[in-house]
């Protein structure tokens, strides 16, 4: 009777040990899959963007745009083996001639097998969606719009210096996206979004320049952030899309990057997909509730630092690094 409880007991310890190690066997792959990518920092990325924010709006022409883009292109310059400012002048919807600079920072400028990252610098001149019609005039600081996508590029530029990929990365941060038409004011026929964009495209930073594709950030720090197949996204390169919010998938971030297309948004992707030869998609936060189809605080004085959530930030700077480390 008592051998026949030390034999059960004995049998008992057996299954549960060998159930613990099938446990462990069965998640290790996802775990050796992850280890590739280094960490991403979200208080760093959280502090790139509030570096941003700390000049004021970074509306073309102005000081804070002229500071905003040396503090960048130092930052850039500490992670990247080369660093270019592609200065151009625009002409906006109403006349006044931009100064322009897109900021071009690469790792391993010599490799073939490339991917570029992208999102625009420059803060948006009038909160044209403001509640308060009295706001509607005033620049905006583009904490979401403008400096989450940056920060998030700073820190993904700082993990890849510590670790680099087997690719080779360029970070093109393009300048006056948003000084397109406001709202409820008439302009000439003509494209004034994403001129930055619009100027790269047209003359890239080096003679023949391609990348395998291009991932552009628009809009990466909202609490309530949700992306989705961008349709211009869908239509360039779906391959691409399949391919990172498989990978968010697999890091458990389905909530945040659901695979289920939405419509077209005229932002820098749209002019580097039909003006260059790269194809590049749009991690944009599209919002079907708020009325502009953006998040709530799009175009308001309300886009600063306050509505910034690290965990957004973290989510999508973990998705890109996953992707870049799974580049052979
Ligand atoms: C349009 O509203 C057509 N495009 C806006 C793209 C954009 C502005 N992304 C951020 N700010
Ligand atoms: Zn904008």
């Amino acid at each position: 009777m008592r051998k026949a409880v030390i034999y059960t007991g004995f049998f008992l310890l057996l299954v549960m040990l060998f159930t613990q190690c099938d446990h462990k066997k069965g998640k290790k792959p996802v775990e050796r899959e992850y280890a590739e990518a280094p960490a991403f920092d979200a208080d760093s990325a959280f502090a790139f963007v509030k570096a941003q924010t700390d000049f004021g709006p970074r509306v073309p022409n102005s000081e804070a745009h002229e500071q905003c883009a040396k503090y960048l292109q130092s930052a850039l310059s500490q992670f990247c083996d080369t660093v270019v400012l592609q200065k151009f002048t625009a002409t906006a919807y109403n006349g006044t001639k931009l100064q322009g600079t897109n900021i071009i920072g690469s790792f391993a400028p010599e490799k073939t097998r490339r991917v570029v990252l992208s999102s625009h610098w420059d803060s948006r001149h009038v909160a044209d969606h403001d509640p308060d019609p009295a706001n509607r005039n005033h620049p905006i600081d583009g904490a979401n719009d403008g400096a989450s996508g940056v920060g998030v590029l700073l820190e993904t530029a700082r993990q890849l210096a510590q670790k680099r990929p087997d690719i080779g990365v360029d970070i093109v941060l393009f300048d006056a996206e948003d000084y397109g038409t406001p709202e409820g004011v008439h302009s000439p026929e003509g494209e004034w979004w994403g001129l930055g964009s619009q100027y790269w495209a047209e003359h890239p930073h080096v003679a023949d320049y391609r990348a395998d594709y291009g991932i552009l950030l628009d809009m990466v720090g909202d609490a309530n952030a949700k992306f989705r197949y961008e349709h211009f996204s869908s239509e360039y390169a779906q391959d691409i899309l399949t391919k990172v919010w498989s990978a968010a998938a697999k890091l458990g971030f389905g909530k945040t990057f659901v695979a289920e297309r939405t419509h077209p948004i005229t932002d820098d992707h749209y002019y580097v997909n039909t003006l260059s030869n790269v194809r590049m998609i749009d991690i944009i936060h599209q919002d079907d509730y708020s009325g502009t189809g953006f998040p709530p605080t799009w175009h308001t004085l309300n886009d600063n630092i306050d509505h910034i959530d690290k965990n957004t930030l973290s989510i999508v700077g973990k998705t890109l690094l996953y992707v870049i480390y799974e580049e052979k």
